[in-house]
């Protein structure tokens, strides 16, 4: 299939084959030599791909799976080596692209075109009408910045941005210039992605991470995923799973679609997966709804109390007498409730016939231990906080936290957006790391709470942020209602990316934009004379150095630590006490102050120099012990809703295809799903598709509805028939983003419900 560029939507002309039963195999291995070779050059190819996620070399800025202890020679999946052969690229957006290319002919461009020009290699500067970027020195860019920070009438009118990519010395360094500067406004992806699942944890357990190791999964009897598609986004997760039903565990796999990699995977490692027929994966594939888990989860932990109440020994009463809370009310509240109508609810929401939940509560009545994954299947929707909850009462009914084989597992995305988080990239910072952050540093943090990212896009709308600060990322494709977020970025004094690659977010600026060329995960970085290397932080609490090892394209691109510490001396003057020279000199120096001010680091430069790197403690898996608010694992009653859908609509979730990550588009197919050459496709179950008078193979227009009575229109997009669950659909983001209303988020983690938007279909309007 072509990967040829192009630069014009329009273009845009899906095929459609049949979707696969398995992941991984031989396409997967030729499909990382392919783009490896194209972008890099074969020799710079092969010297980055076999550092990937070694002891020595760096982490693969894919995605936050764990590199097991004994590491394959070829510790990388086919989308990491998409990930790193689109970051060591040799091609370059220089001087001459940008006087070449006006900012209207950049916003004219899709995010693939844009993309495929290469690595930044310049910080380049739009002064206010300018059509052009030029090419600026980084004192020049350092002065504009400070001078538009100089002149806010309060440091909140400034967000500082992040996306996950960021290590941690530059994450630490980054959220202490800002709270030097003066606010907690640093919105993050995160906001976007596992917030959700951040909320519940650490409402109910006392910790906002997962509390499994990768010994976990391969000892657990069950391992139920949940709203993830671990063969596209965490392939190395496979890798795992395969190794626990090799050892006797079971797995379920919750998902309106049948994703192929949760079918058969076939191991690229092992010659069983290149030339035999694969693992079955999945042992019992529940096809819920979307939006449907809340209720699935509360009719199983709802049988477990009845077989319970039955005699039937289905809960750990003495983990529940001596670690939970809440539990007679959590139980009174499920228990009570008519069977008729309880069933009735669950079936709607589900969608999913009683019997085979109850088959599923039979797997869970079997099992020991037990470990639940998700990701943005579960987190992206209006009840997505209470969903995760009731996934923790299930757990803890049968005492499957804090012990081996056992616990919740919520895959990260970014490689290091958990890392990012513990260095205090959060607009809701705890008070102890605040207090931790005076003491070591001598000055005072502001104490309120800044703003997370639906916030930052109503706060620049409004007018109420002039600066907007990017550390990674594209805020504006990523972020949801495209239009109300570009308009947004428009009316700020200044933009600023700090940025590996072009993106949307460098065509749609404030009135001053600058472009701020970064190093990535696999550049090498030399400061002070010397090598250095960051460190990550993966999904799983496991800390480790990352050494980049490509010589960079140009000595104008600067490490990110290097450019915080920079502003922050221009920003905050000679006189400020943080020794930002010594920090971006020797990044030792950063790690030695995170050590004092992060707990679980302390020796953290001995630490993470051991091979593979060491693990943060986590309260409830090593001694189930529980930090949240009764001081004990709190079950939450979580009454059963789901997303309502007027007749005539279908439930969209606008989802990653294979060839992307985030809005990086690297090609234009979606292997496993049957999708070439093109994008803009909308996947419906055949009935659907009868109902609502469509025709698979026709172009339509999708228009989301919402409470504000706005007509969210996203053109032009190809019906295929697909076995999704009735009622649903499917498309790319970030091609459906405009179809997310920015007020339509989650309660509490307040993440866009990017995972539940009710369309409706009308004729094409053509793009
Ligand atoms: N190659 C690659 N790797 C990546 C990324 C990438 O874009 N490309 N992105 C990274 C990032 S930042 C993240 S957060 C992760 C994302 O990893 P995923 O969460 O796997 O990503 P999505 O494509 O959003 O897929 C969501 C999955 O949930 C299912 N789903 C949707 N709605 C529901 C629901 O209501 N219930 C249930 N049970 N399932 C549902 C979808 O069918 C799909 O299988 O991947 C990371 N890794
Ligand atoms: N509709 C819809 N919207 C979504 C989602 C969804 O499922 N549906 N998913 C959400 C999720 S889970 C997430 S995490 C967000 C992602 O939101 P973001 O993290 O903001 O977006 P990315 O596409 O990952 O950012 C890619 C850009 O990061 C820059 N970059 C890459 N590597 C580096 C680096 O090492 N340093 C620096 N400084 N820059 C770098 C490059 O310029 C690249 O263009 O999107 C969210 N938006
Ligand atoms: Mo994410």
């Amino acid at each position: 299939m072509s990967n040829a560029p192009i630069d014009d939507p329009r273009q845009d002309a899906p095929s459609v084959t049949a979707p696969k039963e398995s992941a991984v195999g031989i396409p997967a291995v030729a499909g990382s030599m392919r783009v490896t070779g194209a972008q890099s050059g074969a020799r710079r190819g092969l010297l980055t791909l076999t550092a990937v996620n070694q002891k020595q070399g760096f982490d693969c800025p894919g995605c936050a799976w764990p590199e097991p202890g004994h590491r394959h020679p070829a510790e990388f999946c086919e989308n990491g080596a998409k990930a790193v052969a689109e970051e060591a690229t040799r091609r370059a957006v220089g001087p001459e692209f940008f006087a070449a290319h006006p900012i209207a002919d950049l916003a004219e461009r899709s995010g693939y075109w844009l993309g495929q020009q290469g690595r930044i290699t310049v910080p380049a500067y739009a002064a206010p009408g300018a059509a052009h970027y030029t090419p600026v020195s980084w004192d020049e860019a350092f002065d504009i910045i400070a001078e538009q920070l100089g002149a806010l009438d309060s440091p909140d009118e400034a967000l500082f941005y992040t996306s996950g990519r960021t290590g941690n010395e530059a994450a630490f360094a980054y959220q202490l210039f800002a709270r030097r500067f003066g606010t907690n406004n640093l919105p993050d992806c995160s906001n976007m992605c596992h917030e959700s699942s951040g909320s519940a944890l650490g409402e109910t357990l006392g910790v906002g991470k997962g509390s499994v190791l990768l010994d976990d999964i391969y000892q657990a009897d069950l391992i139920i995923v949940a709203g993830q598609n671990p063969g596209t986004n965490h392939p190395r997760m496979l890798t795992a799973l395969e190794k626990a039903k090799r050892a006797g565990a079971r797995i379920i796999t919750v998902n309106p679609l049948p994703e192929a990699g949760m079918q058969r995977f076939r191991n690229p490692q092992t010659a069983r997966g290149l030339i035999g027929a694969g693992t079955m994966l999945t042992d019992l594939f529940l096809q819920v709804r979307v939006g449907g888990d809340l209720a699935l989860f509360s009719a199983l932990n709802r049988i477990l109390l009845q077989v319970d109440e039955a005699g039937g020994d289905a809960l750990d009463h003495d983990f529940i007498a001596e670690h939970t809370h809440g539990f007679d009310a959590y139980a009174k509240s499920l228990l009570d409730q008519d069977e008729e109508a309880f069933w009735s609810a669950v079936r709607r929401a589900t969608g999913l016939p009683r019997e085979q939940i109850e088959e599923a509560a039979a797997m869970v009545l079997a099992s020991q231990r037990i470990v639940v994954c998700w990701a943005m299947g579960l987190t992206q929707h209006r009840h997505s906080v209470p969903t995760i909850r009731e996934v923790v009462d299930f757990l803890l009914l049968r005492g499957n936290v804090g012990r081996p084989g056992a616990g919740v597992c919520p895959v990260r995305g970014h490689s290091n957006v958990q890392g990012d988080r513990t260095m205090g990239i959060w607009e809701r910072p705890p008070a102890a790391f605040l207090d931790a952050l005076r003491d070591e540093f001598g000055f005072e943090p502001p104490r309120e709470h800044g703003l997370d990212t639906v916030d930052s896009i109503r706060a620049m709308r409004d007018g109420r942020a002039k600066v907007f600060f990017a550390m990674g990322g594209n805020f504006v494709s990523a972020s949801p209602d495209t239009e109300a977020t570009e308009a947004a970025m428009r009316r700020c004094r200044l933009t600023v990316q700090v940025s590996t690659k072009l993106n949307r977010s460098h065509a749609v600026t404030g009135e001053h934009a600058l472009i701020l060329p970064a190093l990535g995960r696999t550049d090498r970085d030399v400061q002070g004379g010397a090598e250095q290397f960051v460190s990550v932080e993966d999904s799983m609490g496991q800390v480790h150095a990352s050494r980049g090892r490509v010589e960079p394209l140009s000595d104008q691109m600067r490490s990110e630590v290097a450019i915080v510490c920079g502003l922050a001396r221009r920003v905050l003057g000679p006189d400020d006490p943080v020794p930002w020279e010594e920090f971006a000199a020797d990044y030792d120096r950063l790690r030695d102050r995170i050590a004092r001010v992060v707990p679980g680091f302390e020796d953290y430069n001995e630490k993470v120099r051991r091979p593979g790197g060491f693990t943060l403690p986590h309260a409830p898996r090593d001694s189930r012990t529980f930090p949240t608010s009764t001081g004990r694992a709190n079950f939450t009653v979580n009454p059963i809703t789901a997303p309502e859908v007027p007749e005539g609509r279908l439930l969209l979730q606008t989802l990653r295809s294979h060839d992307q990550f985030n809005t990086t588009i690297y090609g234009l197919n979606d292997r496993y799903r049957g999708i070439h050459n093109g994008r803009r496709v909308v996947l419906v179950n055949p009935d659907d598709i009868a109902e609502l008078g469509l025709t698979a193979g026709e172009y339509v227009d999708l228009v989301s509805e919402w409470t504000d009575g706005v007509d969210r229109r996203a053109p032009h997009f190809l019906v295929v028939e697909y076995p999704t669950a009735r009622g649903c659909a499917a498309a790319y983001y970030p091609e459906t983003n405009v179809l997310v209303p920015l007020d339509s988020t989650a309660e509490v983690s307040n993440t866009p419900t990017s995972k539940s938007v009710v369309v409706r279909f009308e004729e094409d309007s053509g793009l």
